[in-house]
């Protein structure tokens, strides 16, 4: 605990270090809420370790952190009243080191970083219902309208390959094959191979939209699962999204995709309940509504057409990046057991299914919210 006290002092902040606690579930980096002897408006910040197994250039994390900020901060600051909804709007800042970097190496090389705690509100790790679910809903649509006028190359990219589903699927048939796991597994890692191995051809579909020219390259948050949006203590109301460390060039579609998995299945990533797990349409439909009363201005009659896959093919995604990595040893996910990952890719595949049984409902939903096309968009 000292160290940890060492390394947050090492951040320019308001006054001494008094506690340094462990914070949050996040999978792949180490988070800690940082308390300091100071007045009650700045009395934390959040420091973190970055995963350098997985983020091999964390430096570029914190450069795209820094340009967005600057964007989002330079369009609040022109917004309207209308645009602004009534609400709050929060963007992370980011703390220097007392060297003026926005990182501190520690001599073992660790990557640490310092940014501002969200006050006066809470991050849930499942969703509360169906107005928290039209909150997380919008903002998405937020966030992606205040990003959706920043150039792509202004971004960094961060994790390689990441949301590129065909790849990790690249990567699991390699893995598959070094091993001899295929003879020794149980029934439950038989099941998800079986799983995986009827949903091949659907791997690419998004890829191939992007090839195809249906759906653009814009920035996106990478990561926007319930545990990211922060609902505010007083108004029941979101505003922000944490977590910017996967924000990079991509698809929309693969944080659409991502939030309706994450927030249409209330008993959650982690829950012991696999038969129960569903996908709940009724929250569905109120994360679209949410979505498109904020995201309207961008999108397109092409991006409503791949809405129904990229929940399918997000919430698949997840499910083979768990399976693999628990045939790999568990090295990307920490796991608080050997089958950690194996019973988290159970979950996600059940939600799958769960999508698969509910397609026509779910395309009804989609279908409810497109707007008649516009005469440009006619062919
Ligand atoms: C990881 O670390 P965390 O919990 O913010 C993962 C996401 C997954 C998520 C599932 C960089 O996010 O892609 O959706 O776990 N982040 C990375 O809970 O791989
Ligand atoms: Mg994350």
């Amino acid at each position: 605990m000292d160290k940890l006290i060492q390394i947050a002092e090492q951040f320019n902040t308001n006054g001494p270090v008094v506690k340094v606690q462990e914070y949050g579930t996040g999978n792949v980096n180490d988070t800690y809420l940082v308390t300091l002897d100071s007045p009650d408006s700045a009395r934390h910040f959040i420091l973190q370790r970055i995963n350098q197994r997985v983020f091999h250039k964390p430096e570029l994390i914190m450069v795209n952190m820094r340009a967005l900020s600057e964007h989002v901060h330079r369009r609040l600051s022109v917004e309207n009243d209308e645009q602004r909804n009534g609400r709050r709007w929060v963007v992370p800042r980011v703390y220097s080191s007392r060297d003026g970097q926005s990182y501190f190496r520690d001599p073992d090389n660790e990557f640490w970083r310092a940014i501002s705690f969200v006050d006066r509100s809470t991050a849930y790790a499942r969703i509360r219902g169906g107005s928290h679910a039209r909150e997380a809903g919008y903002a998405l649509g937020r966030f992606h309208g205040l990003i959706s006028d920043m150039q792509i190359d202004q971004l960094q990219d961060t994790l390689v390959g990441f949301h590129i589903t065909p790849q990790y699927l690249g990567r699991y048939d390699e893995v598959l094959a070094q091993d001899h796991h295929e003879g020794g597994m149980n029934a439950d890692a038989r099941h998800c191979a079986d799983f995986v191995a009827k949903r091949r051809a659907f791997a690419s579909v998004l890829e191939d939209a992007k090839a195809a020219g249906d759906l653009p390259i814009r920035p996106m948050h990478g990561d926007p699962k319930i545990d990211n949006i922060m609902i505010d203590d007083h108004t029941d109301q979101a505003i922000s999204i944490i977590d910017l460390d996967t924000v990079k060039p991509g698809l929309v579609h693969y944080d659409i995709g991502d939030c309706l998995r994450s927030c249409c299945n209330s008993l959650g990533e982690e829950t012991p309940d696999i038969a129960s797990v569903k996908f709940e349409t009724d929250m569905c439909r109120e994360i679209l509504s949410g979505y498109m009363s904020t995201a309207r201005e961008f999108f397109t009659q092409k991006d409503y057409d791949y809405l129904y896959d990229s929940i399918r093919l997000i919430t698949f995604e997840l499910g083979l990046r768990f399976f693999t990595d628990h045939l790999e040893g568990n090295v990307y996910f920490k796991a608080r057991h050997r089958e950690h990952n194996l019973h988290r890719a159970l979950v996600q595949f059940k939600l799958v299914e769960s999508i698969e049984e509910h397609e026509g409902e779910i395309r009804k939903i989609v279908a409810d919210f497109r707007q008649p096309m516009p005469a440009s968009q006619l062919s």
